[in-house]
């Protein structure tokens, strides 16, 4: 059992801002804990998604939707959805606690906390399947998409928790047995300023962290590797290009010729990755950090790596649709930043047809524009950042503007050959025509299975 810090909202005041899925859970938590909760959303009521819930958060909760959020001062507890920007309460709030500090307060079960700029759902979801293959009870939740309260009352071993930069600016005390850094990269710095804010958010996931704690870090990203000098507990440096050892660490695992390796005081175990062949190649690297966060845990990686049997990709990320006629079309439109496109683009054999754009970040294409030169064949721009890509592209990819997404599909089909591949991997946010990014991949695919005379089923 883990020791957590107190969690009495008995008679509290407690302000909710944000009723999505968040607030909803953090509402209904606190006033089953006896609080008095006032919970507000400045968007209208019928406007909120899956408003019919908001009838369900029971008499304690008082329920304000269409105007301003309340003064923060007069509740002794604010708790911020993920969505409300920090300047909106901080300073004014006497307390804060988000729904992730609520959650690490409430569970007494260790904790396997992941953040990273890409790949923190698809690695979330390795590390519960490879402990639950190990024989434990546990579960994912966060970011991922159902919140971290949901867990509160399971019988579980553990719990697994995305957690994004947003959530980790209202933690306090939030200490996860195993914190685990993907790579950080640009993205949302409309919200952190800029790179060194986005990453002091994310470092706060290791912050709280005791001696007999452990952070399992990507050496091969310089924020992260910096992080080490922060971390209280045992590091675990992993690296997906050969071993990266950290000083003063007897662990680290890295992969070597289609095997991870985990190399300790007891010596070298190596795991063969051949069970991930069906895992597009960034989630090589995501098997390799939650094989390395389940072996801080305890677990043997060899039993952990059963797993990867039947461990399927998650939609939209490097999801195959199609391999008709030799082109393999491929949705990555989970790929929301430059950084997540990059990837993408490197770890896509056969010429690229590349489909990109959306809403900008306000982040350089400049990089982006690096390596897709040689490994794209044309550029298919769509969206509201479509004439700034096609600028970072300029004299070294081949570009076309296109109306829709729609329209890149139907020019991507004239366009390929066999052996090529047709990528989308937008680098933008989908919100300029598409509600979401899963709306995004789903209306691509759709759109190729139309092609391909097939239906969506
Ligand atoms: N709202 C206001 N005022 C504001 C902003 C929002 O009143 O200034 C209200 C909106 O009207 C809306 C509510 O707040 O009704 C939405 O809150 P929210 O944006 O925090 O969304 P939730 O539904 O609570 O979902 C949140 C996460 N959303 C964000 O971080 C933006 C979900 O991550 C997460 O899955 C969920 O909690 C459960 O933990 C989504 C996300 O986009 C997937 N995350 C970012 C990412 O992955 O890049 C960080």
């Amino acid at each position: 059992m883990q020791q957590v810090p107190s969690l009495d909202l008995e008679g509290m005041d407690v302000l909710v801002l944000g009723l999505g899925m968040s607030g909803r859970s953090a509402a209904r938590f606190c006033a089953e804990r006896g609080a008095r909760v006032t919970a507000a959303d400045e968007g209208e009521a019928s406007q909120l998604a899956d408003a019919g819930e908001l009838d369900d958060l029971g008499p304690n909760v008082r329920v304000l939707c269409g105007q301003p959020f309340p003064d923060p001062s007069s509740f002794s507890l604010t708790v911020p959805s993920p969505g409300i920007p920090a300047e909106r309460y901080r300073g004014a709030a006497r307390r804060v606690w988000g729904d992730i500090e609520l959650a690490g307060r409430a569970l007494s079960i260790p904790i396997i906390a992941v953040t990273g700029t890409n790949g923190k759902s698809t690695t979330v979801r390795l590390i519960e399947a490879m402990l639950n293959a190990a024989g434990l009870r546990a579960e994912a939740a966060g970011n991922v998409g159902t919140p971290a309260l949901s867990l509160i009352g399971k019988a579980l071993d553990a719990a697994v928790l995305e957690v994004s930069s947003f959530q980790l600016e209202a933690v306090e005390s939030f200490r996860p047995r195993v914190a685990v850094v993907l790579n950080i990269t640009p993205d949302h710095l409309d919200r952190h300023g800029d790179l060194a804010g986005y990453a002091r958010a994310k470092r706060r996931i290791l912050e709280q962290q005791r001696d007999d704690d452990v952070a399992v870090l990507d050496f091969e990203n310089e924020w992260v590797r910096d992080f080490a000098d922060h971390a209280p507990g045992e590091i675990i440096p992993f690296s997906a290009h050969g071993p990266r050892p950290a000083a003063g660490s007897s662990r680290a695992s890295w992969l070597d010729a289609g095997a991870a390796v985990f190399s300790s005081a007891q010596g070298i175990e190596r795991v063969p990755l051949d069970s991930a062949q069906g895992l597009p190649a960034p989630d090589r690297d995501n098997a390799l950090a939650a094989l390395t966060a389940v072996w801080a845990l305890g677990v043997e990686p060899l039993e952990a790596a059963t797993a990867l049997l039947d461990f399927r990709a998650l939609p939209h990320r490097c999801e195959v649709i199609s391999t008709a006629h030799d082109v393999t079309w491929l949705n990555d439109s989970k790929a929301t930043n430059p950084g997540a496109a990059q990837r993408a683009l490197k770890s896509t054999t056969g010429p690229i047809i590349w489909i990109a754009g959306g809403r900008g970040k306000g982040l350089s294409f400049a990089d982006l524009a690096e390596t897709a030169r040689g490994r794209v064949r044309r550029a298919l721009l769509i969206g509201e950042a479509a004439e700034e890509i096609q600028a970072a592209l300029a004299g070294q990819v081949d570009c076309e503007r296109l109306e829709n997404l729609e329209a890149a599909v139907e020019s991507a089909a004239r366009l390929c050959q066999p052996g090529d591949a047709v990528l989308l991997a937008p680098a933008c946010a989908s919100f300029d025509q598409f509600k979401s990014f899963e709306e995004r991949g789903d209306r691509f695919r759709a759109a190729v299975l139309r092609l391909m005379g097939k239906s969506d089923t």
